[in-house]
């Protein structure tokens, strides 16, 4: 057949398969399974250092669409390797277009794809959305990849034979394919196909994390307990997990003398504990409310680690979620009586974008080690790194203290009769508590003390309030700044890497006219 045609009924046949392969793999990222679309970003982030991740997601409009653009351009790139692959096949198939050649298409496009993904994907394999044990998880990712890439060979062979067919009646060394309408026949399967996928992507679309990722609270409305559906957000993911308890299990293993596996129902076995404790992220701006506190309620991390026997060599805690997230955190924290797995929040289950059904809380540390839909807790060496550490932030994860002002907006107008002018907002020492706050209504040269509402524990924000007299009408720049438990003034550090959380102060300026 001519070099042209059978380019053509390659291309498409490609295409067609190509289609059927993605919708296969949206067929399974509904039920949870983690495939190429999702987890290729996770592989790719960890390469992007801090400073151009910050400024691509500038460019792309957010961290939303970022994802967006991700897994857009996958599908994207996806289809166009599918019609690629589907061309070359079409000129290898042209001296005889009918010849059966599986062994070739098997290993070419179905064992080759495969073994590329377990190699190129390996560290993330072992994802799943439902809340499967990491091992069991990377099984399924590989299984599920392979049903994709045979449902692509199956298909693309089978759309080729079907566009080159000689037609019936004729001899068949006689080659004269009614190619036009038998393209136009299977270009009509491939978009009703195509059409299966759409709505499965708006099925996804509506699971995604995109309606909430980036959730902050602050403002007039800031309480000192965060009811959970206003409580910040913050997750790496596309879709976030929906975990399947009865599938879920918590791994203890690594460096210690007795791994050990448990069931949730036999973390309720152990001394219950409840702690209020505050969460900031560590890109949370002087302004933004990247932060939120919750009362959670679990068990000390201590008391798993303690019967589990840490061999001596172990130097930090990788915690890591079944989205295949992780962090570290030193061991010491890690004994720490209040460093906690827990499943409940003010008083429910936890939600499923806050963790569900266990997530970690790190008092004193940013929100990111507090890793949520903890499956496994690794006892490992002093080098060992997490998801974002992986990508270059830190190197520092504990809270500087940090103020803000909440009340009232930036670019307020009053009048000089408005006075006095309520002010309120929020202060944060991570784990050391708040024990003074002052305001300041020219720009830092004199402070006055604010009165605190709510102090909070050593472990929570402080809310604080502040009735505000000025003088005389002008423009007035208002700071806040805090004073943490242990005496420490809230300052600007100089030496701080911008990636391991900004320092410094929230300023506002305010216009009273008499
Ligand atoms: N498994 C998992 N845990 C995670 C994340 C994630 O993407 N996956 N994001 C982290 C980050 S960066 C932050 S700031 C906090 C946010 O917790 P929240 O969404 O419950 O407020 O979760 C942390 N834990
Ligand atoms: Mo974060």
């Amino acid at each position: 057949m001519s070099r042209s045609k059978a380019l053509f009924a390659g291309l498409l046949a490609g295409l067609i398969a190509g289609i059927a392969m993605t919708v296969v793999m949206l067929v399974l990222a509904c039920f949870g399974v983690a495939t190429p679309l999702a987890i290729i970003g996770d592989r790719l982030s960890v390469f992007i250092k801090p400073g151009p991740f910050l400024s691509i997601m500038g460019r792309v409009g957010g961290y939303n669409h970022l994802k967006q653009l991700g897994v857009g351009s996958t599908m994207a790139g996806q289809l166009v390797v599918s019609a690629l692959g589907g061309a070359v096949f079409g000129l290898f198939m042209r001296s005889n277009p009918q010849r059966r050649v599986t062994a070739t298409t098997m290993s070419i496009f179905v064992a080759l794809p495969i073994i590329a993904i377990a190699i190129v994907l390996w560290p993330v394999l072992g994802t799943s959305y439902i809340g499967l044990p990491i091992a069991s998880a990377g099984a399924i990712t590989l299984i599920g990849f392979a049903l994709s890439v045979l449902v692509f060979e199956r298909t693309l062979v089978a759309s080729f034979h079907f566009l080159t067919r000689p037609k019936s009646g004729t001899e068949s060394g006689e080659f004269t394919p009614a190619i036009g309408r038998r393209a136009l026949i299977l270009g009509g399967l491939g978009v009703l196909i195509a059409g299966g996928g759409v709505a499965l992507l708006r099925k996804l679309y509506r699971a995604a994390t995109f309606s909430y990722d980036g959730t902050q609270y602050k403002g007039r409305i800031v309480q000192p307990i965060t009811p959970n559906d206003l409580f910040y957000c913050v997750t790496k993911n596309v879709v976030d997990p929906r975990v399947n308890v009865d599938l879920w299990h918590l791994e203890l293993n690594g460096l210690v003398q007795n791994p050990v596996t448990y069931r949730f129902q036999d973390l309720k076995g152990f001394n219950l504990v409840e702690q209020e404790t505050t969460l900031m992220c560590i890109s949370n701006g002087l302004d933004a409310g990247l932060m939120s506190n919750a009362v959670w309620k679990g068990i000390a991390l201590r008391d798993l680690l303690d019967p589990a026997g840490p061999l001596a060599d172990a130097q930090r805690v990788r915690l890591c979620g079944v989205d295949n997230y992780t962090d570290t955190i030193p061991i010491e924290k890690a004994l720490d009586p209040t460093t906690l797995l827990a499943w409940a929040m003010n008083g429910v289950d936890l939600p499923h974008r806050h963790g569900y059904p266990l997530r970690a809380i790190v008092p004193g540390y940013f929100g990111e080690k507090h890793v949520k839909w903890l499956t496994r807790i690794e006892l490992t060496g002093a080098d060992a790194k997490g998801f974002y550490e992986t990508q270059g932030w830190g190197p520092d994860f504990i809270t500087p203290t940090r103020s803000r002002i909440d009340v009232p907006d930036h670019d307020s107008r009053f009048t000089i009769h408005d006075s006095p002018i309520e002010m309120k907002g929020i202060a944060f020492g991570g784990d050391r508590g708040i024990s003074r706050v002052e305001i300041s209504d020219n720009d830092g040269e004199t402070w006055a003390d604010a009165k605190i509402d709510y102090p909070g524990t050593k472990l929570t924000w402080a809310l604080w309030s502040y009735d505000w007299r000025p003088d005389d009408a002008d423009d007035y720049t208002l700071v806040v700044r805090a004073t943490d438990g242990e005496g420490a003034v809230q300052e600007w550090e100089e030496g701080r890497s911008p990636f391991s959380g900004v320092t410094g102060f929230h300023k506002i300026v305010v216009h009273v006219t008499v």
